[in-house]
């Protein structure tokens, strides 16, 4: 079995104060343990003078090998070109995107010096798993240094269309970068289309059966690995006393009254502005919700050193004081939001407790939110996920009440609906969820996408064919 070198932006190294991790980097982990692996990226440390120092630290199996980075490179990569260019770009938030050539200047200076770093600590045969969009142009320049391992490239955000990606100069050079890895793997056949599209109409590439795409000399199979939870481990912790203890004391604060759930980064591409106006929308088009429904927005502040996450905490306060005055009354108000980040266990509690799920981003790459609020549910007397269409997990949980965030109406009425509901066909919609979600857990997204660039050879389209 080949080893697995596993590479992201911020690596966490593992805890040792015995407090359950949870989500994605736990399961990243297991297949690191698997493949006596190694996972490399920033420790989280910024340098304002010397040299980047490499930390290293083994757990197990795993070998951590962790990088500090130089301040000003640090922050024209990250808070400047990976958040401030692409993460509004690939959300089409082309009104947000702030483009400099400094930002990305330092975005590909980070990416050659993970490259160089990374390089000596390579075997000729090991498997290279690099993970989402701050490190784009990693591949490439490992095959400039000779690397000619196998390589893969997974995008945890969506491809955005091309009449979007076309606004970025430089566009170009970033898919060509794609192009360096033997797999790019996507969270839904939308991110395939999309970038399948470009990759033929505006490098006049081609395209064969649905997975290879050849352009820029070279060929890559673009595969759809859409990213699930641990299922089984998710309703474990919804049935903990832990979690079981938190869902009491929140439901003897709502006193008989049905729970809506939101959970999120503080984040422009969640939609929470539109969710809170859509809420408002419920209680004028249905009075006979009020003083019978609470909202629980949950959403911790993120990105704070990037300006345009600034405005998005003020919008929500302002908008759940409006709508808190507007409709409270002296034994009731409408809307609690927090904003802060509460324990997975909590989460689960909360999630197990709410009659609704409201997950309404206006882009996602997938939504972990909505996996876990059907995951943690009662099978007994289970709620209702509202789910927004743009969000990357609709094109799986079609069980759902697919609704259009933009539209307050329609979400309005599909809360309304959910609220509605008989026993029975929320049942129904749970059974088909949780199906869903078993089908594709994190294990076999993992395994997948391991197993496919394992197996990566030549494309079946030759030059010749071309
Ligand atoms: P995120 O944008 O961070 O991830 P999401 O997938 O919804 O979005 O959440 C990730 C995790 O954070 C979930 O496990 C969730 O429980 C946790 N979380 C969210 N809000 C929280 C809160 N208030 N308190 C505590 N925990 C909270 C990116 C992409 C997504 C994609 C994932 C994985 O933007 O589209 O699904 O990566 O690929």
């Amino acid at each position: 079995m080949s080893r697995l070198v596993m590479v992201s932006n911020r690596v966490t190294l593992p805890r040792n104060d015995g407090q359950a991790a949870g989500g994605l980097a736990v399961a990243l982990e297991e297949a690191l343990q698997q493949h006596q692996g190694l996972w490399f990226g920033w420790s989280g440390t910024v340098l304002d003078e010397g040299e980047p120092s490499l930390h290293e630290q083994r757990r197990g199996k795993v070998r951590y090998a962790v990088l500090d980075l130089p301040r000003d490179l640090f922050e024209a990569y990250y808070n400047g070109y990976a958040n401030r260019s692409l993460w509004p770009l690939f959300h089409f938030r082309t009104d947000l995107v702030v483009y400099d050539r400094n930002f990305e200047a330092g975005y590909l200076a980070i990416n050659r010096l993970f490259g160089e770093r990374l390089a000596p600590l390579l075997n000729t045969d090991d498997l290279i798993w690099v993970h989402d969009y701050q490190l784009i142009p990693l591949g490439r320049y490992l095959r400039g240094l000779g690397c000619s391992q196998r390589m893969g490239f997974f995008l945890h955000i969506p491809f955005p269309s091309p009449s979007v990606l076309t606004t970025l100069p430089g566009h170009a050079d970033l898919v060509q970068s794609l192009f360096a890895y033997d797999l790019i793997g996507v969270q839904t056949e939308a991110d395939r289309r999309a970038l399948r599209e470009y990759v033929v109409h505006e490098i006049g590439g081609y395209c064969c059966d649905d997975e290879w795409l050849y352009a820029f000399g070279r060929s890559v199979r673009v595969e759809v690995f859409p990213v699930g939870i641990d299922v089984e481990d998710f309703a474990h912790l919804a049935g903990t006393i832990t979690a079981r203890d938190y869902e009491r004391r929140l439901r003897s604060s709502l006193v008989g009254r049905e729970l809506i759930v939101g959970v999120d980064r503080l984040d422009y591409s969640k939609g929470l502005p539109q969710r809170f106006a859509a809420f408002e929308r419920l209680l004028e088009r249905h009075p006979e919700h009020l003083g019978g429904v609470s909202f629980l927005q949950i959403a911790p502040s993120s990105r704070e050193d990037v300006p345009e996450y600034n405005d998005i905490r003020n919008t929500l306060e302002t908008l759940a004081g409006h709508i808190n005055g507007r409709f409270a009354d002296f034994d009731w108000a409408p809307i609690r939001y927090l904003n802060r980040a509460l324990s997975r266990v909590a989460l689960a509690g909360f999630y197990r407790c709410a009659r609704i799920g409201l997950v309404t981003p206006l882009r996602d790459g997938m939504n972990l939110v909505a996996k876990e609020y059907i995951a943690a549910q009662d099978p007994d007397n289970p709620g209702v996920l509202v789910l927004s269409r743009f969000a990357g997990a609709a094109e799986q949980l079609d069980a759902a009440l697919i609704v259009n965030p933009y539209d307050a109406d329609a979400v309005a009425e599909a809360i309304h609906t959910g609220l509605q509901m008989r026993v029975h066909e929320r049942r129904e919609r749970w059974n088909t969820l949780m199906a869903a979600l078993r089908d594709y857990d994190t294990r076999r997204w993992r395994e997948s996408f391991v197993e496919i660039l394992e197996a990566s050879q030549e494309s079946p389209l030759q030059e010749a064919e071309i």
